[in-house]
């Protein structure tokens, strides 16, 4: 991962990091290869019930705003909106800069040995929980994992500056969500839908 160290605590939390990849000589093959950046954010929504609700995770002035509002499974309507770099109330939590529905899906066929690079470049940790399969965890910060030593899990926490390489064996057709496990990271603005931190790992034929 690289970001920056000037003005971090504002420069890296309105986005100016990344990742890239060092392919190692030896490094065995996979059928697919993804890199997951996760990243989280204090969006100014530019709607005061929303803000509100955003800084009150339960929901702001209850049920009633809550339907009043016609974005609630998204969060805002489309549109430009700044970040607040200094507030520690996120209300936005993204994989490779866009949160859910927007992700992009993960693309798999049956019989894949699928590889996931996961780094952390937020203030928070994000614990990512896959459905319908085991993996192996391969590297820490980069550097590979003994095969006789691998755990095999379905959780595995990202804690900021992290990154983890899990590897999986693409045995369970289906569509499968992969996401953290904190459930305010899974929704936009704090909304009652679906969102976030989360995308879906989809067999294809
Ligand atoms: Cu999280």
């Amino acid at each position: 991962m690289y970001h920056s160290h000037v003005h971090n605590a504002i420069q890296e939390l309105m986005g100016l990091d990344g990742m890239f990849i060092v392919r190692g000589k030896k490094e065995e093959p996979v059928q697919r290869d993804y890199v997951l950046l996760l990243q989280e954010w204090a969006v100014k929504t530019g709607s005061a019930s929303m803000d509100m609700e955003a800084n009150q995770p339960y929901g702001g002035k209850g049920q009633e705003s809550s339907k009043k509002s016609s974005n609630m499974s998204t969060g805002v309507k489309p549109g430009t909106y700044e970040i607040d770099p200094k507030v520690m109330m996120y209300n936005y939590f993204t994989i490779n800069g866009k949160a859910y529905p927007s992700t992009d899906p993960l693309f798999v066929r049956y019989g894949d040995r699928v590889r996931l690079r996961l780094g952390n470049l937020s203030m928070d940790s994000h614990p990512m929980h896959f459905h319908g399969h085991d993996f192996l965890v391969t590297a820490a910060d980069g550097n590979a994992i003994p095969s006789y030593v691998r755990l095999k899990k379905n959780t595995i926490n990202v804690a900021p500056g992290e990154t983890w390489d899990i590897e999986f064996f693409a045995n369970n057709p289906g569509n499968w969500v992969f996401h953290c496990h904190k459930p305010h990271h899974t929704a936009n603005a704090h909304s009652k839908g679906l969102g976030g931190m989360l995308t879906i790992v989809r067999y294809t034929t």
